[in-house]
């Protein structure tokens, strides 16, 4: 299913919550939507690539139980980062569990994921209580959250059934879930952002499942807004360059599927 052809900047009225809005400005502001994926093992790597890389993306994702020198300053120097290079931050946490723990694991614990990370994610597989769960500690924070409604690798359990059931319980936040993590346009409604991992300018895959398209036929043909790229930067002998190249080609595609 393609995507309406309603432009970044068009759709901002017509979401609910302050994150997603901020994120759709910034989009068309910068000209981007690009999303870092930058799943480093140390904390230096990650400001750098932050540094570096932060005027040509709209979203950074960490995987911050990834890094092996974790310290809360980390988060607070990557929170400076995003504010200067006008990012957002998102925490590929992926909770999922009963809303009771995850509203601790998002809120407390060594790294305080409500505190500096402007979006999460989550399955919704533990049912409606997740999304009550983090939004009881999101909300208030102006926080927001983004559904998993289908995966990029190989043989996920995510079928059709699956994708309408979550869609139905987003349906049911809409002031706090602003969107998917998907390979297809699940929801084509103005307000929803549709994340899609698993690009790279060369389609393929990796040793372990992970299948790649490219950017065109993420954003073309699949709906996607904004494309989540890591090894394709992160791996390159020249990660600015690549990431350059990431961003035009993202744009250019969103040009011409408008
Ligand atoms: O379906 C998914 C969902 C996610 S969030 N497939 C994914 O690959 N991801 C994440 O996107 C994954 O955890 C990793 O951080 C990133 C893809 O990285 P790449 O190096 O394969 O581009």
């Amino acid at each position: 299913m393609k995507r309406p052809s309603l432009s970044y900047r068009a759709r901002i009225d017509y979401c609910h919550n302050p994150i997603a809005k901020k994120l759709l400005h910034l989009m068309d502001a910068k000209q981007t939507n690009l999303a870092l994926s930058a799943d480093f093992n140390t904390g230096q790597m990650l400001i750098e690539f932050a540094e570096q890389l932060g005027p040509e993306i709209c979203v950074l994702k960490t995987h911050i139980d990834m890094i092996d020198d974790f310290t809360p300053a980390l988060t607070r120097q990557l929170a400076e980062i995003a504010e200067k290079h006008e990012f957002l931050i998102f925490e590929d946490r992926k909770f999922a569990d009963i809303g009771n723990t995850v509203k601790h694991q998002y809120g407390k614990g060594i790294f305080r994921i409500a505190d500096w990370a402007h979006i999460v994610n989550a399955h919704v597989l533990p049912g409606p209580g997740i999304i009550e769960g983090l939004a009881s500690v999101g909300k208030e924070k102006e926080r927001c959250l983004i559904l998993l409604a289908e995966m990029s690798s190989a043989g996920h359990l995510m079928n059709a059934d699956y994708v309408a059931q979550t869609l139905s319980m987003a349906k049911n936040h809409l002031d706090f879930v602003i969107g998917f993590i998907t390979q297809h346009n699940v929801a084509s409604e103005p307000h929803w952002i549709n994340f899609t991992p698993g690009v790279k300018l060369s389609a393929g895959g990796d040793a372990l499942g992970q299948q790649y398209v490219t950017p065109e036929s993420a954003i073309i043909e699949h709906g996607a807004d904004v494309i989540i790229v890591g090894r394709g930067i992160i791996y390159a002998k020249d990660p600015l360059a690549e990431a350059v190249k990431y961003r035009e080609a993202g744009w250019k595609a969103y040009l011409a599927r408008a």
